[in-house]
């Protein structure tokens, strides 16, 4: 036998395999159309919500981002993360469906088809970056030198766009799976799941992984909080911490005797308060929470000064409408500054808190104040302030 025939007799077989393997249920049509519905759930819940965090953090120069509804980014955070993990097995799911016809020969049939083809290289190369580097950075564990939000981003958007061309490719197929009226599936062989045991355990493997994490988010849950790196009441004053003074350097200044803040920027004088100074304005208490980006949330009652107060105090006119940036005592690092949009710089509740649960904030929660303002993702709720400056 030549090495040609060798490898003729090779193509047929392995042809043959995948014609069986595309006969099985767990293979077919029906069940990659079934799959795929679910995954363009989950992407879309998933995109739209990380559009929405994005803009919370980004957002573009016109929009007066609003303060309210207070809990907002906490549900939606809470969405984004557990979304992204159930979908996990659902994706493995689809590939080892599908898997047969991922390496058919040869590997396309016509030009149309070769688009198609490379659209879903993106599509599928796209999601397990988006699925691998989310549950990474949940972990807080950074194999890679790029900037996680960004990257995340804009794989993001290539990512929806390849799903698009792929929903647009497959939809007559999808659509004709679904409706063809399927003769009951064979039973399945001895030792094999059968379609709707195949679906039971991926939906139970999606369950599980849900149940075990939305407890860093979803209080009376929090038991059951296996896989999730941080318990909402786990940490000093009954609340994690992200990142310590000690590990943000900031323990010397954070407790100087020399500390102020400083309102500063587009006011007519620049003004200064001491502590004492601080505390001696009208306080406000507000249960508001935290919602980090990485999927926890937790919630305190906070007391403090409202910005707005402070911004009155500045001689700022309660009709003026201005942006506020806050910037900690810690000046390297991504979170050394966040931005107040004109409405949450208006919001009573937007605070620069001094007390935590009525005792005053522990150093690495971000004494002596640190702010804490409604529908605002943890990463923009500045500990150690120093500064507020108006704009
Ligand atoms: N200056 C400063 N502020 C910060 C951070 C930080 O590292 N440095 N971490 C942010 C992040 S990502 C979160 S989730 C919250 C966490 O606040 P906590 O540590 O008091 O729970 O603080 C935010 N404010
Ligand atoms: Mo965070």
């Amino acid at each position: 036998m030549t090495l040609l025939d060798e490898g003729r007799r090779r193509a047929a077989q392995m042809s043959t395999r995948r014609d069986e393997a595309l006969t099985d249920p767990l293979h077919d049509e029906r069940t990659a159309a079934i799959l795929g519905i679910a995954l363009g759930i989950s992407f879309a819940v998933c995109f739209l919500t990380g559009l929405y965090s994005h803009f919370l953090q980004q957002p573009p120069s016109w929009w007066d981002v609003p303060s309210g509804p207070a809990g907002l980014y906490r549900v939606t955070q809470g969405v984004h993360v557990a979304t992204g993990l159930a979908t996990i097995p659902l994706l493995l799911a689809k590939l080892w469906s599908v898997h047969p016809r991922l390496f058919a020969w040869p590997p396309f049939q016509s030009i149309p088809h070769l688009i198609e083809r490379l659209f879903l290289v993106v599509l599928v190369s796209g999601a397990v970056f988006q699925l691998f580097t989310g549950t990474a950075n949940v972990l807080r564990w950074y194999p890679w030198k790029f900037f996680f939000p960004a990257g995340h981003y804009w794989v993001g958007w290539m990512t929806i766009g390849a799903m698009m061309v792929h929903i647009g490719s497959k939809a007559p197929v999808t659509s004709g799976a679904l409706r063809r009226r399927v003769r009951p599936d064979p039973p399945p062989r001895p030792g094999h799941l059968g379609r709707r045991g195949f679906f039971t355990a991926t939906a139970v493997a999606a369950g599980l992984i849900t149940l075990l994490t939305v407890g860093q988010t979803v209080g009376p849950l929090k038991r059951f909080a296996l896989f999730a790196p941080r318990r909402p009441d786990i940490g000093p004053q009954g609340l994690p911490v992200n990142q310590t003074a000690g590990e943000a350097g900031v323990i010397e200044s954070a407790l100087d005797p020399n500390w102020r803040l400083r309102v500063t920027g587009a006011i007519h004088s620049p003004i200064e308060f001491d502590l004492d100074g601080l505390r001696a304005m009208p306080l406000r208490t507000a249960t508001l929470s935290i919602a980090c980006v990485e999927g926890w949330s937790a919630e305190g009652v906070w007391t403090g000064v409202s910005v707005t107060d402070l911004l009155a105090r500045a001689g700022v006119a309660p009709d003026r409408t201005v942006r506020v940036e806050v910037v900690s005592l810690e000046t390297n690092g991504l979170y050394g500054r966040s931005n107040l949009s004109p409405s949450q710089a208006r919001d009573p509740d937007t605070l620069l808190a001094l007390d935590l649960g009525g005792e005053p904030l522990h150093l690495d929660h971000g004494a002596p104040c640190r702010l804490i303002g409604p529908n605002r993702p943890g990463v923009l709720q500045t500990k150690w302030v120093t500064e507020l400056v108006v704009s």
